[in-house]
């Protein structure tokens, strides 16, 4: 009886850490990136972040009218001079993605791409060391416990 309710107790912490630990393991952040779009090219070119970042994109133009558009991600704004466009969105989807210009803004308009990177989510070492040492804490109970009641057995 007494050991049934180790194993329900061992259960229960075994299963909160996993709950938590589903959300907690890849470390998000939020990140603001200041783009600059101009003939033709967007600054940066190139935009790195981890998986389950939430993002915002601040554009402005430098001169002509542009549009932002990002493939995979639902996003295409008109960025007018003068304006500074917000958007923001969360980096769920891991891969290489387009940054566009939507609006005909001249000859090598076609060209004027960037790219969306999003890398798998770094892994929180706290959260995980946290898990680990509650688990060996709790195994080492239950071994405790078990070596103690079997020797009372005897
Ligand atoms: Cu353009």
């Amino acid at each position: 009886m007494k050991k049934i309710s180790h194993y329900i107790l061992f259960s229960i912490l075994f299963s909160l850490i996993l709950i938590i630990g589903i959300g907690n393991v890849y470390a998000s952040q939020s990140r603001v990136i200041d783009i600059r779009a101009s003939q033709f090219k967007f600054e940066p070119g190139r935009i790195i972040v981890n998986q389950g970042d939430t993002v915002t994109f601040k554009v402005k133009t430098s001169d002509v009218t542009h549009g932002f558009y990002i493939d995979g991600y639902n996003v295409d704004k008109e960025v007018r001079r003068g304006d500074e466009v917000t958007v923001t969105i969360v980096a769920d989807k891991v891969g290489k993605f387009k940054i566009r210009c939507s609006i005909t803004c001249g000859a090598l308009h076609p060209f004027m791409i960037g790219e969306f990177i999003v890398e798998q989510g770094g892994v929180n070492y706290v959260f995980l060391s946290s898990a680990v040492g509650i688990i060996l804490v709790g195994v080492s109970t239950l071994l405790f416990i078990w070596r103690r009641d079997y020797e009372y057995q005897a």
